[in-house]
């Protein structure tokens, strides 16, 4: 396979909205970090961008949230995030952010260059509206049930239950985040991409180029969208915050926080380059560039079949790969923000990194179990205890315990220098760690090129697993002692021989240590960086080339003392985070108890005489007929026979009931209420329903069936 020229990788651009968490971590950083160390390893020319997502109504409602502006708002969450990658050694080459003059010229000029060639078109369409705050409720601005799972927690983006890309139009029982209120419908102008005109393109390049290369995951999903048949996606918004549309005709129109977004990698790698003396173009023109965008699962959609559009339409180059991530979860429950169900990155730096006996061990701690552990083909899971195993039982007993080992007997028995191989003598046992040694890099670099993150680990971690086992063969210490006795007894013995033994052994346990420390210096670069100190060789042993070999370090070559590689966790320090962990969340329970209750209280009516509530003449019906109301989407009709008469009755329950099912169901109607008219029908009366805390309404209904028109009371 011939080598790209260039690598141009991205990690997804967090929202500046608030801390993340190590399940991003483990999605769109780790992995995309240890694929740059090991293609810089490689002495490939690679450039690594991120930067923060500081658009979408995701930063104006945290900044109500908190009281203060979203220029704080992105200020004050670049800042911290930016920080928290650094404190765990993701080697950005930039991190940028959108709110860049020069991002923003970048998205405008790449909005006009597909406007002017007739690549949008622009749609007049009824959208939901906020009459209190006199706002276009897009995005995070609606919030209602979602329509897949059922959930309260769903906006007019996403669920933030289920994970479903969502429109306003599709939630249930829609309201205003911004004044709580039922919205209206007005009529407003967007451009859109009209994705439906490329679905021949994307099934040729998505479903058939990269049938085999992609996960299957991704595949999937990428699947699902093209045969759900493509929408026209607007890419323009009726809001304040955002970068604004660069047309003279669109005052009070932005662009999309998802059309921005994305290009805020060109706009990163242009400001990599200015900083750099470097072209940027031919990251993003040359086909000679091998892209590869490192995402969540959430974001699927929009790297795979938004952007490359995009991309394709403006003349650039196309995604090579998009590994996603499924999500990771936290003992044994989905992650959440609202629910402070999370372990934030700062978290987890401000009690292990920055600990006294923290630092860089730390880091790789995370990074190893993040790894390990990677949601790559399915979610998985986060526990307490999952981490201090890894660590304990592989980071310290197995690749820690070899490489001290190895050290301390080098000191102890080859006066702390690196003894000879002597070839003359060599057994099976030395032959098979030998071959093992050579045949791990290719192993490796496959797992790696395949973005199969886990795998290559496990087989570098592997390799001082068999160390440990050679050693264990080999048993040096156990003839130290015989030479000790040899050297005792007056008659001698085979010191030579047995000296020859040992250095054979100690010779290739630390040509294996070499090796490991090239291995695993893309997942734990901290702990490579320590052994380079303990083996006192510079930076480029690390060059990818040199794993395999077995003269990497020089016969009579005087290393240092060994040092700490991991240290343990205790189980002290696992209960305090699980304490930790459900404290934050039965607090979380408790505001949430305190809102319903507010909520209970809030609607709480005044107290009323009996004589008010004789006034009610309330009645049972059956219902004869239903059908729905055209161009409403909540409205049922029903007939409903009160013996003495049969009524029309308009009821608010057509997105809990269907028409169908409504036929024969007996109902409480409020017969004395005065008739209205609701879309051109007058309603006579009212039926009686009871609304759940998620928005949800079931019928009232006598417990057994009862004559129609009997009277309730
Ligand atoms: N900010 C969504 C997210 O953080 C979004 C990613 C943008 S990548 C161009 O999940
Ligand atoms: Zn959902």
């Amino acid at each position: 396979m011939t080598q790209p020229k260039r690598y141009l990788i991205t990690s997804a651009l967090p929202y500046a909205n608030g801390l993340k968490h190590v399940g991003h971590l483990a999605g769109a950083y780790i992995p995309a970090d240890i694929y740059v160390r090991y293609l810089r390893a490689q002495k490939r020319d690679v450039v690594f961008v991120c930067g923060s997502d500081e658009h979408g109504t995701a930063i104006p409602i945290q900044a109500i949230k908190e009281g203060t502006t979203p220029r704080a708002i992105i200020d004050k969450y670049h800042t911290a995030m930016k920080q928290d990658f650094e404190d765990l050694d993701m080697s950005f080459d930039i991190y940028h952010r959108t709110s860049e003059p020069l991002h923003h010229e970048t998205a405008q000029e790449f909005f006009t260059y597909l406007n002017e060639r007739g690549e949008l078109e622009i749609k007049e369409t009824e959208q939901y509206y906020d009459e209190e705050s006199k706002n276009f409720l897009a995005d995070r601005y609606i919030k209602g049930i979602c329509p897949n799972c059922g959930s309260d927690r769903a906006y007019g983006d996403q669920c933030e239950n289920c994970g479903r890309t969502l429109s306003p139009d599709e939630l249930i029982n829609p309201v205003s985040t911004l004044s709580g209120k039922v919205p209206i419908k007005k009529k407003t102008s967007h451009w859109y991409l009209p994705l439906g005109k490329h679905e021949q393109f994307l099934r040729e390049w998505i479903l058939d180029q990269h049938k085999d290369d992609w996960r299957a995951t991704v595949l999937g999903q990428c699947k699902s969208w093209i045969e759900g048949g493509l929408q026209s996606r607007a890419v323009t918004r009726d809001l304040e915050w955002g970068i604004k549309v660069p047309l003279k005709d669109a005052p009070g129109k932005i662009l999309y926080v998802w059309f921005d977004a994305p290009i805020g990698y060109i706009s990163a790698t242009k400001q990599w380059a200015i900083n750099n003396n470097k072209d940027w173009k031919p990251y993003w023109y040359d086909k000679d560039t091998k892209l590869v965008h490192f995402i969540g699962k959430d974001n699927i959609v929009f790297h795979c079949i938004i952007f490359p559009v995009m991309l394709k339409l403006h003349g650039n180059i196309l995604p090579a790969n998009i590994p996603a991530n499924e999500f990771l979860n936290l003992e044994g429950d989905k992650m959440s923000t609202s629910r402070n169900w999370k372990l934030e990155m700062r978290d987890y730096i401000n009690d292990f990194v920055k600990k006294e006996n923290g630092g860089g061990q730390c880091v790789d701690m995370l990074r190893y179990y993040l790894t390990q552990i990677a949601p790559e083909t399915k979610d998985s899971e986060f526990t307490w205890k999952g981490f201090q195993d890894a660590v304990n039982s592989e980071l310290v007993s197995i690749f820690g315990n070899f490489v001290n080992r190895t050290w301390v007997l080098m000191h102890k028995l080859c006066r702390g220098k690196v003894p000879q191989l002597h070839e003359e003598i060599l057994d099976d046992e030395d032959r098979w760690i030998i071959k093992a040694i050579e045949n791990v890099k290719l192993k490796v670099e496959n797992l790696i090129e395949e973005y199969k993150f886990r795998d290559a680990l496990f087989e570098a971690i592997d390799l001082s697993r068999k160390g440990n086992q050679y050693m264990q063969k080999k048993e040096p210490w156990i003839k130290a002692k015989k030479l000790e006795a040899a050297k005792a007894s007056p008659t001698g013995g085979d010191l030579e021989g047995v000296q020859k033994e040992i250095d054979n052994c100690l010779h290739l346990c630390l040509q294996l240590t070499a090796n490991l420390t090239i291995l695993i210096n893309p997942f734990l670069p901290n702990t490579a960086k320590k052994m380079l100190h303990m083996m006192k060789v510079v930076d480029k042993m690390l060059d990818w080339k040199n794993a395999g070999k077995l003269n990497l370090l020089s016969v009579g070559y005087s290393l240092r003392a060994p040092e700490l590689l991991f240290r343990k966790i205790e189980d002290e320090e696992i209960k305090e985070q699980m304490e930790k962990l459900t404290a934050n969340s039965v607090k979380q329970k408790n505001d949430a108890k305190v809102e319903e209750i507010k909520s209970y209280t809030e609607n709480q009516k005044s107290e009323i005489q009996y004589e008010d509530f004789s006034k009610l003449d309330l009645r049972i019906g059956t219902v004869t007929a239903c059908e729905k109301v055209e161009k409403a989407d909540k409205l049922l009709k029903l007939t409903v026979d009160l013996s003495s008469e049969t009524r029309t009755i308009l009821s608010g329950i057509a997105l809990h009931y269907k028409a169908e099912e409504m036929i024969g169901k007996q109902v409480v109607v409020v017969f004395n209420l005065a008739p209205r008219k609701m879309k051109g029908i007058a309603s006579q009366g009212m039926i009686l329903t009871a609304e759940d805390k998620d928005g949800k309404l079931r019928l009232l209904k006598p417990e057994e069936a009862v004559s129609p028109g009997s009277l309730v009371s």
